[in-house]
């Protein structure tokens, strides 16, 4: 299985090099646009990341499980952008490209 830390920073990548921010990111990926994003779009995000297939679910229910604060198996728009900026905290020391 890939390392967490490798996911994250696939995810961070995908992000910044090709949304505005993290609200642009959301819009993107949440495809029924009901404002939350559920496991599947978490899916397609991290299979735009690079994620492979076989770990999507499994992450996605990971980030799920770590971000979705009231439990509705969804990420609303502060449950999305807390995830999203506790990533950009959480790793740096990546090169600018
Ligand atoms: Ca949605
Ligand atoms: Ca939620």
């Amino acid at each position: 299985m890939p390392s967490k830390e490798q996911i994250l920073n696939q995810v961070k990548e995908l992000i910044t090099n090709n949304f505005e921010n993290a609200e642009a990111a959301m819009e993107f990926f949440d495809k029924n646009g009901d404002g939350l994003i559920e496991k599947n779009e978490l899916k397609e995000l991290l299979k735009q990341s690079g994620t492979g297939r076989m770990w999507r679910g499994i992450v996605a229910g990971k980030m799920l499980g770590g971000l979705d604060k009231d439990s509705d198996k969804k990420l609303n728009k502060d449950e999305f952008m807390n995830g999203i900026n506790a990533l950009m905290k959480e790793i740096d020391g990546g090169e600018e490209e």
